[in-house]
């Protein structure tokens, strides 16, 4: 009998990216490169309905699972993958924590660098506003864009300027490229989870059509870019990007 296919919640492509969420987009690469057949259904209103009111959310076979890092864990379970095999305990645990920087940290200079600024606004308000009717459309990007103010501010990382979050992205964007150096990979030959949350929140910058500050920063390490860029053609190659 076949399996029912695993269904992953999604924003759906944007901004030249697999997805604008760098969580969805690390599960989106993880199954993909893993070929477990998933199919996507991308509709941002139904995360009023997800347990964690945030996506990724993916359903196997009735299960429920929020949270891309909940999400990997039971696919590696199920599936018996291990993406991290090739990797002794002191790299696994350093992937740990430089993947949790990326996540918890760079994530929301990624987030203050499409949401706050002033240039980049107008993207934002049209990729996931535009259908809205009127008066809607007058009055929920204010809404959302308020709510994500908030959500930045209850961080911390709200409380700095622009310079200095672009500052703090500078310096996570240049201790990956340090570690990755001339590697095809950072622990080397073999794509790691990591190199999945590399491509998902660095290339949130490097592959992004978005041109901004923090996008001109990331694009200044080559070999983030060729590492990003490497990955979105394997793995996706219909998608435009500016590179
Ligand atoms: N820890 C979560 C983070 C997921 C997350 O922050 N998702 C964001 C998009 S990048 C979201 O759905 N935000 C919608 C909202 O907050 O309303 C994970 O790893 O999946």
């Amino acid at each position: 009998m076949l399996s029912p296919m695993i269904k992953l919640y999604t924003f759906g492509p944007a901004f030249g990216l697999i997805d604008p969420s760098p969580f969805v987009a690390k599960v989106h690469l993880f199954m993909t490169l893993n070929k477990i057949a998933f199919e996507t259904e991308s509709d941002a209103r139904l995360l009023a309905k997800a347990p964690k009111k945030k996506f990724p959310v993916i359903n196997d076979d009735g299960k429920i699972i929020a949270d891309s890092s909940f999400i990997l864990k039971h696919l590696s379970e199920k599936y018996k993958i291990d993406m991290d095999a090739s990797l002794n305990d002191t790299q696994r645990a350093t992937a740990y924590h430089i993947g949790k920087s990326l996540e918890e940290n760079l994530y929301w200079c990624l987030v203050h660098s499409r949401w706050m600024n002033d240039d980049t606004w107008p993207i934002i308000k049209q990729q996931f506003f535009n259908d809205l009717p009127f008066p809607l459309n007058k009055i929920v990007p204010a809404v959302v864009r308020n709510g994500t103010r908030k959500r930045i501010n209850g961080h911390g990382m709200g409380a700095h300027t622009d310079d200095e979050i672009n500052a703090i992205a500078n310096e996570s964007f240049a201790s990956v490229s340090t570690l990755l150096g001339n590697k095809a990979y950072l622990f080397g030959d073999t794509i790691s989870t990591l190199d999945l949350i590399i491509f998902a929140q660095i290339g949130a910058f490097t592959l992004s059509i978005i041109d901004n500050k923090a996008a001109r920063i990331a694009k200044e390490y080559d070999n983030l870019v060729g590492l990003t860029q490497r990955i979105q053609h394997a793995y996706y190659p219909k998608l435009n990007t500016n590179n």
